[in-house]
């Protein structure tokens, strides 16, 4: 029910009408519905682009709404601890995923260092290594760059740099198996899975 009236608002490029439904849900329930339902009303809207039933530029709009909707109502950055995590894309331009976890993660008390997206993995490793990022959390949006977190893992093997890696994003929840298949350690479905991993295995590295 919300999602297709969030959708419609969306497609309709009416981003007073899309602010209106994720305040409300904000309001009546909490961030993690907010995000689920932006997440659940983008994957419909992906998936009926691919269809070729709306255009690029309807997809590319409802995110940017979207995007700056979901902006003013992130958590406050509560960072102030020295455990810092290491979030990033790898040669994936779809970050509003990203730009989420992120700021979750922030505002639990974790100080996070964001890379930027990047083809180049072998230098990504390196530099994983060198800032010593024990846990490293990747959002994939395309199946291709979710298979590059392989790459990633190999590179990290080379250096001898031991990283627990999480990953997120669609083409891990269209297959339940695939971040074992790409040597991840865990997979979460919503930004406070990052947190909880967190919890779990800082004080074993
Ligand atoms: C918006 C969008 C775009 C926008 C991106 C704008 C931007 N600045 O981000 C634009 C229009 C630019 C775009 C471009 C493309 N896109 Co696009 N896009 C999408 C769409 C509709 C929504 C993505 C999104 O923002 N979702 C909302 C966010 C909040 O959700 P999320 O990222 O999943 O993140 C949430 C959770 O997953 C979780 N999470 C995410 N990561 C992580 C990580 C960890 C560790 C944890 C714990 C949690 C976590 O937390 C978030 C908050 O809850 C998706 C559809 C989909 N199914 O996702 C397609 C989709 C990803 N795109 C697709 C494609 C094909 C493309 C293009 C190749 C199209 C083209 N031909 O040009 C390009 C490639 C761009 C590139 N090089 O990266 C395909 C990929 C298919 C595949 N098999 O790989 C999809 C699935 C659409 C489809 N159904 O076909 N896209």
């Amino acid at each position: 029910m919300m999602v297709e009236s969030l959708k419609d608002a969306l497609l309709a490029f009416d981003k007073a009408r899309a602010t209106e439904i994720l305040l409300a849900t904000s309001k009546a329930n909490n961030l993690d519905d907010v995000f689920r339902l932006v997440t659940t009303c983008l994957a419909q809207i992906g998936a009926e682009w691919a269809r070729g039933e709306i255009s690029l530029a309807q997809e590319y709009m409802s995110c940017r709404i979207c995007e700056e909707v979901v902006d003013q109502m992130l958590p406050a950055n509560q960072a102030d601890g020295n455990f810092e995590v290491a979030v990033t894309t790898i040669d994936d331009f779809h970050l509003l995923g990203k730009k989420i976890l992120c700021s979750v993660l922030k505002s639990a008390g974790y100080p996070v260092f964001e890379y930027y997206p990047t083809g180049d993995i072998e230098k990504l490793a390196r530099e994983l290594a060198t800032n010593k990022h024990r846990i490293v959390m990747v959002s994939a949006l395309m199946l291709h760059t979710a298979y590059k977190v392989r790459e990633l893992r190999a590179e990290l093997v080379k250096l001898d740099f031991d990283a627990k890696i999480i990953v997120g994003g669609a083409p891990f929840y269209f297959d339940k198996l695939l971040w074992q298949d790409v040597g991840a350690d865990a997979m979460g479905t919503e930004p406070t899975d990052g947190v909880q991993f967190i919890k779990q295995w800082k004080e074993k590295l």
